[in-house]
């Protein structure tokens, strides 16, 4: 039977025919979150017009914005066609992150819970055309979003025009899955969010558009992109190990209660592990208040441990995405897709004390966090969601191996060379050597404990060597003392010959 069932709505084309409304110089916002629920085949048809404008000599540049990343066939092949001036507000494909570090694409890197708010005060500028992926339209109009919501519901809003992808691989049995919250309004009008609990209803199961600026519809059969998890390492393990200790020793100091608090877990193998580890271990009665589901936390779901998950979208891996999509039905009223501005609201994440875990590049022995740079100038992917929810936990963690690049580069460094989190910010830091809990210390007792806990052992004399010399070389600065010019030094010697 036909996903699309409402007649004003039946307006199918081609991909290459819907893609004629988007044009140089356009705002073009598309769905998708974490490689679920992006449109699938108009993003190619844009990069094939974008390509042929460039044979002809002419421009063509698109600015675009989404939920979070996307996949090859969206980012990656807008990027290798050039067709992307602009991009916000997260992204992780290679094309992607080559286009933005060479220059070619400005990269405006913003906390996941300001994208829909801030285009929605109008920070952005007017929104040309809104291309959204979607399980099914009913008769009525309104649309079942798929495996992520993101940010789909803003740029439906706010969208000039508006093209939408209906892709039959995504179950129908998705609707109920979803809470999209229309109760938005702009400052000084603006409501509390009556969010009390993970798994609370404050929105419609649906996504509403006006039929009539919906100017194209293509019909789609198209996977996720769904990319496999490593197998945890030792590493990982050692990580994850650390992390579930550090919750027992909480409970046991009635910091947390025993089913924990809701938990929040980042993209990545190292996430995926502290929820393989959770799995093995007593504790039940877990919620989850995230921003993406991963096998890890499906698992959970199905080993009875977690209870529920409150997100704004999956990111499977393709074999356990198979295994749900047959399975969904069991899944109801266990999992709820928010929109991003709702999955990673400061409010709701404060209210509900939140157990954030995070990865990041580098700490410095002060705790300031880099998530996204590499030596201080090349983005990786975007700070994404981890401010949203480090800023406003009740518990963060960031984790990272204490070594990089074979053993090259050190975790934690003097400086950082790029600060996403304060030290104000960041609470608790873990590697496979150990963990730091840097809550209530001041900076120099933040200093030791990570030099101490964190870093691996071949810098860590290295390390103590550099704070000593600082605390000697500031008699009226010895706060946060540092050695400057040999801080951000650190990292140019590695640049230039490995090893510092
Ligand atoms: O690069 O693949 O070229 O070798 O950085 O590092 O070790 O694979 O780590 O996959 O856990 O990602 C912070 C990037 C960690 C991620 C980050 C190099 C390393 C490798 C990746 P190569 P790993 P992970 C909610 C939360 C921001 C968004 C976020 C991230 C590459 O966690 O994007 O938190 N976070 N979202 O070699 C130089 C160092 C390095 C280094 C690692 N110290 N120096 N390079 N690398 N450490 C979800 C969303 O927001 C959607």
């Amino acid at each position: 039977m036909s996903r699309i069932t409402c007649p004003e709505l039946k307006k199918t084309v081609s991909a290459d025919e819907a893609a004629r409304h988007i044009d140089n110089g356009h705002r073009v916002a598309m769905s998708g979150f974490t490689g679920s629920g992006y449109p699938k085949v108009v993003p190619g048809a844009v990069a094939a017009r974008a390509r042929a404008a460039h044979d002809r000599g002419d421009d063509f540049g698109i600015e675009l914005w989404t939920g979070a990343s996307t996949a090859p066939e969206l980012d990656g092949v807008l990027a290798e066609a050039d067709a992307v001036s602009k991009r916000l507000p997260f992204q992780s494909d290679p094309a992607m992150r080559s286009s933005i570090n060479s220059g070619a694409t400005e990269y405006v890197d913003t906390h996941l819970s300001h994208s829909a708010q801030q285009a929605w005060f109008g920070f952005y500028g007017n929104l040309d055309v809104a291309v959204v992926e979607v399980a099914a339209i009913l008769p009525n109009g309104l649309l079942v979003p798929g495996s992520s919501v993101g940010n789909s519901k803003t740029w439906l809003d706010l969208a000039d025009k508006v093209i939408l992808e209906v892709n039959s691989w995504h179950p129908r049995a998705y609707e109920g899955f979803h809470d999209v919250y229309y109760g938005t309004r702009r400052p000084p009008e603006r409501l509390p969010i009556q969010l009390l609990e993970p798994m609370q209803r404050i929105g419609d199961p649906y996504l509403r558009v006006d039929p009539a600026k919906v100017v194209a519809v293509v019909e789609t059969n198209a996977p996720d992109r769904n990319l496999p998890f490593k197998p945890a390492d030792e590493d990982s393990k050692a990580i994850a190990a650390h992390l579930v200790d550090f919750l027992r020793h909480e409970i046991a100091a009635d910091r947390l209660p025993p089913e924990l608090l809701p938990l929040q877990s980042g993209v990545g193998n190292v996430a995926n592990a502290v929820m393989g580890n959770l799995a093995d271990s007593e504790f039940t009665g877990l919620t989850a208040y995230t921003e993406v589901i991963q096998d890890g936390m499906l698992d959970l779901i199905d080993d009875g441990k977690l209870t529920s998950v409150s997100a704004t979208a999956f990111s499977l891996s393709a074999e356990r995405a198979a295994d749900f999509n047959e399975n969904i039905e069991s899944y109801k009223g266990r999992i709820l897709l928010r929109t991003q501005e709702m999955s990673n609201h400061p409010e709701a994440i404060r209210r509900l004390g939140v157990i954030a875990i995070n990865g990041m590049v580098e700490a410095d022995i002060y705790g300031n966090v880099n998530s996204t740079h590499v030596m201080g100038s090349s983005i990786i992917n975007g700070i994404g969601g981890s401010g949203d929810f480090a800023r406003n936990a009740y518990l963060n963690f960031f984790v990272s191996n204490s070594l990089a690049k074979s053993g090259a580069i050190s975790s934690i460094v003097p400086f950082a060379s790029h600060i996403d989190h304060t030290e104000h910010d960041t609470q608790i830091l873990v590697t496979e050597q150990g963990l730091a809990d840097l809550r209530g210390l001041s900076p120099v007792a933040r200093a030791r404990k990570s030099i101490a806990e964190c870093a691996h052992p071949s810098y860590r004399d290295r390390l103590s060597d550099y704070l000593e010399r600082a605390i000697a070389a500031n008699p009226a600065g010895r706060h946060t003392p540092h050695l400057l010019g040999e801080a951000l030094a650190w990292h140019g010697n590695f640049q230039v010959g490995g090893r510092m």
